[in-house]
């Protein structure tokens, strides 16, 4: 009878306390996983990162896409991208700080950060299944600007797993917005990455800090391997 109502609830040991993860009403979200972040030749080295930083946490957010749509959860996938006549990129996003190619101009990828170019499109390995829905947002968090939370809505989903890049940026700042507008938030640690190893390490410990203020942490492998409520 519960199982009927509520469907499979998931106990997941994470950080800084259990969460329960209900699995009908939960969606991933994997933030621009995009070759202009992760390879070379894209926005991200364009800024002078060092892209390698962001290789490990593709495998595991494959593992992660994987095991979510074994288990039927809601996979999302955004992309950080800008129409070709830059209607939606403000002068200040192109015109901040002194990178090597700013957006629009034409890289080894394509024109940085555009979308339909080679470089906005997702790293091979995580390409969107069909069906899934894919976000084409214009800033950072993946709420401004798009229908993200009226598809949730739409769809009943009220809690959220995180993997993507990076971090401290589009990934936070999704998350933020996320438990503001009151989805349960879990960032997968280790699907997750950022060009500053020590911004990552700060973030996982800004979002659980003061009892979970911004959500909840755990590391692919508790999650896989958690215990089913009913
Ligand atoms: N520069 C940087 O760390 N990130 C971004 O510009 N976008 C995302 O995080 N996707």
């Amino acid at each position: 009878m519960i199982k009927k109502t509520f469907g499979e609830m998931l106990t997941v040991n994470a950080l800084p306390y259990q969460f329960l993860l209900p699995v009908e009403h939960t969606a991933v979200i994997m933030i621009d996983m995009q070759r202009d972040f992760i390879l070379p030749g894209g926005f991200g080295e364009t800024l002078g990162n060092d892209v390698s930083q962001l290789t490990s946490a593709v495998k595991v957010a494959h593992s992660l896409l994987y095991w979510c749509r074994r288990k039927g959860i809601r996979v999302i996938h955004t992309k950080e991208a800008h129409a070709p006549d830059l209607s939606d990129c403000p002068p200040a996003k192109r015109n901040r700080g002194k990178p090597k190619l700013r957006i629009g101009d034409a890289g080894s990828m394509g024109r940085i950060l555009i979308d339909g170019e080679e470089g906005s499109d997702f790293v091979p390995e995580l390409s969107p299944l069909p069906g899934e829905l894919v976000i084409v947002k214009p800033g950072k968090g993946a709420f401004y600007a798009t229908k993200l939370d009226q598809f949730l809505k739409d769809n009943k989903i009220t809690h959220l797993l995180f993997g993507g890049v990076t971090t401290e940026v589009c990934v936070q700042t999704t998350m933020r917005e996320a438990n503001d507008r009151g989805y349960e938030c879990m960032l997968v640690e280790d699907a997750t990455a950022s060009y500053f190893p020590a911004f990552k390490e700060a973030t996982l410990a800004m979002i659980r800090a003061q009892g979970g203020i911004v959500g909840w942490t755990a590391p692919l492998a508790l999650i896989m391997s958690a215990k089913s409520l009913i």
